[in-house]
This record gives structure tokens, sequence and C-alpha cells, in this order.
């Protein structure tokens, strides 16, 4: 968060869902001043707390009850659990669609006012990598995976408008150490540059909902940020440092989903029962 001009005092205590996955463990690290304590949860077991700045609650997020008890005492919640992939809608309804519900009813019951919602750019898959899209483009989710995340984008947006409480719905690319083959060289999402939007998300007064896609500053460029302008977000990290590592991997196929649609693969997968 360099170019904010003050700086944010920090919350007292973030909630921190889905941190024992990929990203729930950077973030552990990374998310750390934005908040005296961090409560660290995820249904699947995780290091204990390493000191006073961390607390580990374990919890399912399709618990109605556990949720509203693993937000008790909690600021603000960076809501990063649940299904990460295409999966059968069963189990992307109890931890994704029921998860989220649960989310904002236990935000709304105990008066936390700022969500942050990993969405992703699965919301909008089905787009053609030739588009550059904005946050008002018609979704076109690619997968229950997407929809899900669409689900809780809308989630969102009635809370505000309900309720008053704040999301910031990150669509987020691709978020690994590097990107991993060649449609993520458009997007690719360091981590360096997640956490500062997460930062930018959590501390930008009146934010309403905000959708905003989290990308870092690639060549090729699918998304438009300039709804998003209020979070003052420039990424500072490029795929380009990683290009000839990835274009030694052999090129896709014509009809490969992943040189045609935004959401790559996840445009072909499924169906489960068949
Ligand atoms: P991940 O799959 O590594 O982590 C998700 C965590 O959620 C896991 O630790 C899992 O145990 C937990 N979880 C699943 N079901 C749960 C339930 N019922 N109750 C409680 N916890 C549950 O995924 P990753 O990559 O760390 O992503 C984190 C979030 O960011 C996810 O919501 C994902 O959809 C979103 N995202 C990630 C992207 C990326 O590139 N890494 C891209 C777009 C969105
Ligand atoms: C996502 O939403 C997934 O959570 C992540 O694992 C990647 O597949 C990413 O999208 C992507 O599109 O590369």
């Amino acid at each position: 968060m360099t170019s904010t001009t003050t700086t944010p005092t920090p919350f007292n205590r973030l909630l921190l869902t889905g941190a024992a996955g990929g990203l729930g463990k950077v973030l552990r690290e990374t998310l750390r001043p934005y908040a005296t304590v961090i409560r660290l949860s995820d249904i699947a077991s995780m290091e204990p707390a390493t000191g006073p700045h961390e607390e580990v609650m374990p919890c399912d997020l399709s618990d109605k009850a556990a949720v509203h008890s693993l937000c008790e005492g909690v600021d603000a919640i960076a809501h990063f659990g649940g299904v990460s992939v295409e999966r059968p809608f069963e189990e992307i309804l109890e931890a994704n669609i029921r998860g989220v519900f649960h989310i904002y009813e236990a935000a709304r019951k105990h008066g936390i006012k700022r969500v942050i919602f990993a969405s992703s750019n699965h919301v909008i898959g089905f787009h053609k990598q030739t588009e550059t899209i904005d946050a008002n483009a018609p979704r076109r989710p690619d997968s229950y995976y997407g929809l899900s995340k669409s689900y809780g984008e809308d989630m969102a947006s009635f809370y505000f408008d309900r309720y008053g409480i704040e999301t910031v719905s990150i669509r987020i690319g691709s978020s690994f150490p590097e990107p991993l083959n060649r449609r993520m060289m458009a997007t690719w999402l360091s981590y360096r540059d997640l956490t500062d939007l997460i930062g930018r998300s959590l501390f930008t007064p009146n934010v309403g909902h905000t959708v905003v896609y989290g990308a870092s500053a690639n060549r090729d460029v699918w998304w438009d940020n300039h709804m998003a302008a209020h979070l003052g977000f420039t990424p500072k990290d490029t795929s380009e440092v990683f290009r000839d590592k990835v274009e030694a991997q052999p090129p896709y196929a014509p009809n490969d989903p992943a040189l045609i649609y935004q959401g790559g693969a996840f445009c072909e997968a499924g169906p489960f029962d068949d």
C-alpha cells in the first residue's frame, strides 16, 4: 500500500477463511500488518498459532452455527475459504453457496462492516480472450464454481444495499508463485500485488460493493479496472519475467479453450454425473 496518503489503523481482529489453502498460507504472513490479531480458519488442519497475533479456529463454512461463532469479535473478514476449482454442484453448494450466505449473515449479526470476497475470473470465464472487459461486462460463468462466485458477488451487493456491509469482490486471475502456463501470462497475480490489493480493499473508505479484477501488470490485458479506480491499485509485478520459461512449453492446440476463453480449461470441465 505504498501510494496511500495515510497509514491505515490496523483492524483489531481480521478473520481469514481458507487459511490452510495455497493463498491462505501466504496471506497468513502477508496480512499481518493489517490487523492486531488474525483469526485463521479452515476445515483442513493447519499450523498452530505462532504467537498472540494469531488465533486458529477450525470451521466448516457449511455449518451456520459454527460460522456465527467464528465471526464473534471480528472486525473484518477476508473470505478465501471454499472449493477453489470446478467440482460437482453439491460440493460447491455446501462450501461456496451456503458458506458465503453464512459469512454474510454472521457479519450482519456481529456488526462486521467490511468483507473481502475472493471471487474469481471464472465469473466471466466464457468471455473471449480477444475482449477487454470491465466490471460491468455481463457475467459469463464458465462452471458451477464460477456460478458460485457470481452468487457470492450478488450476496455482497445485496448485503450492502440492505444492511450497509461493504465488500470488495476481487476477481482473482491466477495467483500462484509464478504463471504455470501460457494463459496465466495474462491472468497472473503475484502474491505481493494480491496483498496490496487486499490492503486497499480493507482500508479504502466507502467502497460500497466494488468489483475489481486481480491481475499483475502483465503484457496482455483482458480486464479494465477503471470502475475500481478509487482503490488506487497499481500492480507492481509482471508475468513478463517468466515468459521464456512459460513459452518453452508446447503451444496450445487451436481449439483448446485455454487459447480461446478467459476462463481456459474451466470452460470444458464436467459434466460429472454422466
Ligand atoms: P485452496 O483450495 O488452496 O484453498 C481453499 C481453502 O478452503 C482450502 O484450504 C480448503 O480446505 C478450504 N475449504 C474448502 N471447503 C471448506 C469448507 N466447507 N469450510 C471451510 N473451509 C473450506 O485455494 P486457493 O488457491 O488458496 O484460493 C483461495 C480462494 O481464492 C478460494 O476461494 C478461490 O476460489 C479463490 N481464488 C483463487 C485463485 C488462485 O489463483 N489461487 C483464483 C481465483 C479465486
Ligand atoms: C481460480 O479461480 C482457481 O481457484 C485457481 O486454482 C486457478 O484455477 C485460477 O482460477 C485460474 O483461473 O487460473
